[in-house]
């Protein structure tokens, strides 16, 4: 039984697990929206679907995708984000995004700001988003 425990656990260590990189936000300030970028790696034979992102920092945070309405483009809410397995999904300007709504403080270049992401399959990821000017 000890054995079967250690060799789970060594997979565990060694296999490749799903995660974010290059987090970013527009700099704004308090009462204002801005939006969450980041790039999901999943390295899995399996799909994740990203369900629910959320922070301290907003009074709404939402998962949107940008669409276009004629010549125009639009933008609304999904309820989640699959990532197929061996892929990465990038989550990037005039694209997928997490809408950070009404934020209740100002948010200055630099500052690094926390936010969780949950996944259907109950995995959190808690991640460091860095505020940037662009
Ligand atoms: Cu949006």
């Amino acid at each position: 039984m000890t054995f079967i425990i250690l060799v789970l656990n060594l997979i565990s260590l060694i296999s490749p697990q799903i995660k974010i990189e290059n987090a970013w936000m527009r700099n704004a300030d308090k009462g204002m929206n801005t939006a969450l970028y980041l790039d999901i790696i999943n390295p899995t034979s399996r799909a994740y679907d990203l369900v629910n992102v959320s922070s301290d920092i907003a009074k709404v945070v939402q998962i949107h995708e940008t669409y276009k309405q004629g010549d125009n483009l639009g933008m609304r809410k999904v309820e989640s984000i699959t990532i197929k397995g061996m892929t990465t999904f990038h989550l990037a300007p005039g694209g997928f995004h997490v809408m950070v709504i009404r934020l209740k403080e100002n948010l200055k270049v630099g500052d690094k700001k926390e936010f969780i992401l949950t996944f259907s399959n109950h995995l959190k990821i808690k991640i460091m988003a860095v505020v940037k000017d662009q």
